[in-house]
């Protein structure tokens, strides 16, 4: 496992090929996404306070587009509610061998963690189980516009009453100075991190046509259109938002 340092875009490239999750993303991740991603830490950790507060004994909890398992962790952490089990999924092989250990290496730390599977599969594909709480943490920015809908009224048809989804993203505003002065903060935070500016527009040309983020009233229209009845808004640091959607 031994995370590294996430130098990808440390050197100038000829040109700059699309993102995506392969081995060397999968190595430097943890770091990648702690420099990259404000409140990313605090995210993660109340997904799983929040998990605590939906599951339902005997129920399933989905962790889709795991990466390493980062949620799964904390959702095994918080959750103590009985008979519940964690399916955790990822479409990147290098991402799914890695979180695989990582969640090995969680349970010979501790005991009695709820169990957890991992699946290699796309979630547009799949089909998904009666289950009470489901996370979708800066995933859906990386699923096709046109399918997003689709894929968030799935995911309301198999939450069980009382159950939630918890949807993290990077946020677009619709207004131009609010767009520009939040997008200039982020830039401050990845600087503030050590990335170089070099660093910052070699991953911008990266990620630009792959991760398409969406406004916040985009995503509550959605949510309410796939069908949940109330979307909150539990946290946000600078253009990075959660939210909670209630069936
Ligand atoms: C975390 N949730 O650490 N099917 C399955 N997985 C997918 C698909 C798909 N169709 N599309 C993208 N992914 C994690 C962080 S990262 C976010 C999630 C980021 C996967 C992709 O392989 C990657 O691992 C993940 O979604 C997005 O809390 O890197 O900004």
């Amino acid at each position: 496992m031994n995370p590294s340092r996430d130098t990808l875009f440390g050197q100038p490239l000829v040109q700059v090929p699309d993102f995506i999750f392969n081995e060397d993303v999968a190595r430097v991740f943890p770091d990648m996404i702690k420099r990259s991603v404000p409140g990313y830490p605090t995210i993660v950790e109340n997904s799983g306070v929040l998990a605590a507060q939906f599951a339902k004994p005997n129920s399933l909890i989905y962790d889709l587009g795991c990466s390493l398992g980062a949620v799964t962790q904390a959702m095994r952490r918080h959750v103590r509610v009985e008979g519940c089990r964690i399916v955790a999924v990822d479409n990147s092989n290098a991402m799914v061998e890695r979180c695989r250990e990582y969640l090995n290496a969680q349970d010979a730390m501790h005991q009695e963690l709820l169990p957890a599977e991992v699946l290699n599969a796309d979630i547009l594909q799949l089909e998904l189980q009666r289950c009470s709480v489901v996370a979708l943490n800066f995933t859906l920015q990386f699923i096709p516009p046109a399918q997003r809908l689709q894929l968030l009224a799935r995911i309301r048809q198999s939450l069980l009453p009382g159950g939630a989804l918890i949807l993290s993203e990077k946020l677009r505003f619709a207004d131009a100075q609010e767009h520009e002065l939040l997008n200039d903060l982020h830039l401050a935070f990845k600087r503030a991190n050590g990335y170089s500016e070099l660093e910052i527009a070699q991953k911008r040309r990266a990620i630009e046509k792959v991760m398409l983020p969406d406004s916040l009233d985009e995503h509550r229209q959605r949510l309410r259109d796939a069908g949940f009845s109330r979307v909150h808004l539990w946290f946000q640091c600078i253009n990075f938002a959660s939210l909670i959607a209630l069936p």
